[in-house]
C-alpha cells in the first residue's frame, strides 16, 4: 500500500525537482504502476455552462471583464443543450462531464439550475464535476446533497506567487473552499498552471499545498497556460517541457492515488511529449475539441494518438488506483 503523505517539506519537494530526469521518471512511473493501470486513461470533458463577464482578475483568464479579450458573454446556460453536450461527450467516451461556469462565486438562484443540470447529466450514467468559484460551507453541502461527484477548485500557483496571478482574492480563499467541500464529502479537483511566470521553488510550493491539504485530492490537473490575446499573460515566457514533465513526475511521486490530468495546453504539445507526460503519470485528459474557451486537440488525433500508445479506452471507463 502506498503511503499518503501530507507533510512534505519544501526542500524535500526541491530535492525531487532536480533529481536526474531519467532518475525522477523511473521513480515516477514506479510508484504510477504500483497504483494504476499504466495503460488506462481517464478521459473527461468540458463545458463552459456560462461565459465571460466574471468580476475576477486573474491575469490569464479570457472570461474576465477586466481585459478586452474578445469573447462573447453567454448567461448560464439552458439545462435541455447542457444535456446534449452532456450526451454527446458520453457517446464519445467521456466518464465524467465538467460543468464550468465564469462566477467569483455561484449565488443561490444559479446555483439551484446548477443542481439541475448535475442532477440529470448523473441519470445519464455519467460522473459529474462543477467548478463555479468560491463556495460557502452551505453551498457545498448542498451540492452534496444533489449528488455532486467531484468540485473543481484549483490553487493554480504557489501561495508565494498568488497575488501576482490574481488580486480579488488570496490563496487563502481558495484553500477556505476546497476544506468546505472536503468537509461536505465531495471529492476533490485541484492542481494549477504552469507557464505563470513562476519558478521551480513556486511548482514545489504549489504541489506542497495541494499535498498537504486534509485529503489528497482525487484529480489533480495540471494546465500549461493558453495564452489569451487581451491579457496581461499574453506573451509571458512558457515553462520548457522538461520543466512540464518534471512537475508532472514530481505530483505523481507525492500524490501516488490521485489522477493527475494533463489538462489544457495539449494542442500545443506533440505526441512524444504527450506520450512521456502519461509515463511520468499523467492519466487522464479532457477530450472534445473545446476546453472552456480555447480549442483542446481534435478527437479523432486523440484516437490516433491513443491507439499508437495502446491506451485502453474501454476500460478507462472506469479508472480506480488499486
Ligand atoms: N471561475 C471559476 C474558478 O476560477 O474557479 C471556475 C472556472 S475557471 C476558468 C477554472 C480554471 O481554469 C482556473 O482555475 C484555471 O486553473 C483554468 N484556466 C483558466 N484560464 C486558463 C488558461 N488560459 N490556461 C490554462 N488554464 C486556465
Ligand atoms: C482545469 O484545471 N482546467 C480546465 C478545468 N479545470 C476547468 C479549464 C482549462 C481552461 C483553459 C482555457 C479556456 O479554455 O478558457
Ligand atoms: Fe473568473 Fe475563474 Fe476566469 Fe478567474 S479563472 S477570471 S474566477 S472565470
Amino acid at each position: 500500500m502506498t503511503q499518503q503523505r501530507h507533510n512534505w517539506t519544501l526542500k524535500e519537494v526541491e530535492d525531487l525537482f532536480i533529481l536526474p530526469f531519467n532518475d525522477l521518471l523511473f521513480q515516477a512511473h514506479s510508484i504510477h504502476r504500483k497504483n494504476f493501470d499504466p495503460n488506462q486513461i481517464q478521459i473527461s470533458s468540458l463545458l463552459n455552462i456560462k461565459t465571460g463577464a466574471c468580476p475576477e482578475d486573474c491575469l490569464y483568464c479570457s472570461q474576465s471583464s477586466k481585459y478586452d479579450t474578445g469573447l462573447e458573454r453567454e448567461k448560464l446556460m439552458e439545462i435541455d443543450l447542457v444535456l446534449q453536450q452532456a450526451k454527446q461527450a458520453q457517446d464519445n467516451g467521456a466518464t465524467r462531464f465538467c460543468m464550468g461556469a465564469a462566477w467569483r462565486s455561484p449565488t443561490d438562484k444559479s446555483l439551484n439550475k446548477v443542481i439541475s443540470m448535475i442532477q440529470r447529466v448523473k441519470d445519464m450514467g455519467m460522473e459529474t464535476c462543477v467548478t463555479l468559484g468560491m463556495l460557502t460551507q452551505k453551498q457545498a453541502f448542498v451540492l452534496k446533497e444533489a449528488g455532486l461527484d467531484y468540485y473543481n477548485h484549483n490553487i493554480d500557483t504557489s501561495k508565494e506567487n498568488y497575488s501576482n496571478i490574481v488580486t480579488t482574492r488570496n490563496f487563502q480563499d481558495r484553500l477556505n473552499t476546497l476544506e468546505s467541500v472536503q468537509n461536505a464529502n465531495i471529492r476533490v479537483c485541484s492542481g494549477g498552471i504552469l507557464g505563470l511566470g513562476e519558478d521551480q521553488t513556486d511548482r514545489a510550493s504549489m504541489l506542497r499545498s495541494l499535498s498537504n491539504l486534509a485529503i489528497h485530492p482525487d484529480s489533480v490537473p495540471l494546465n500549461l497556460l493558453v495564452p489569451i490575446p487581451g491579457t496581461p499573460f499574453e506573451n509571458i515566457k512558457p515553462p520548457t517541457e522538461n520543466e512540464f514533465i518534471r512537475t508532472i513526475a514530481v505530483a505523481r511521486i507525492m500524490m501516488p492515488k490521485s489522477v493527475v490530468r494533463l489538462s489544457a495546453g495539449r494542442t500545443k504539445m506533440g505526441d512524444t511529449m504527450q506520450a512521456v507526460c502519461f509515463f511520468a503519470g499523467a492519466n487522464s485528459i479532457f477530450y472534445g475539441e473545446q476546453l472552456l474557451t480555447t480549442d483542446n486537440p481534435n478527437t479523432d488525433s486523440d484516437q490516433d494518438l491513443f491507439v499508437r500508445l495502446g491506451i485502453n479506452q474501454k476500460q478507462a471507463n472506469n479508472l480506480q488506483s488499486v
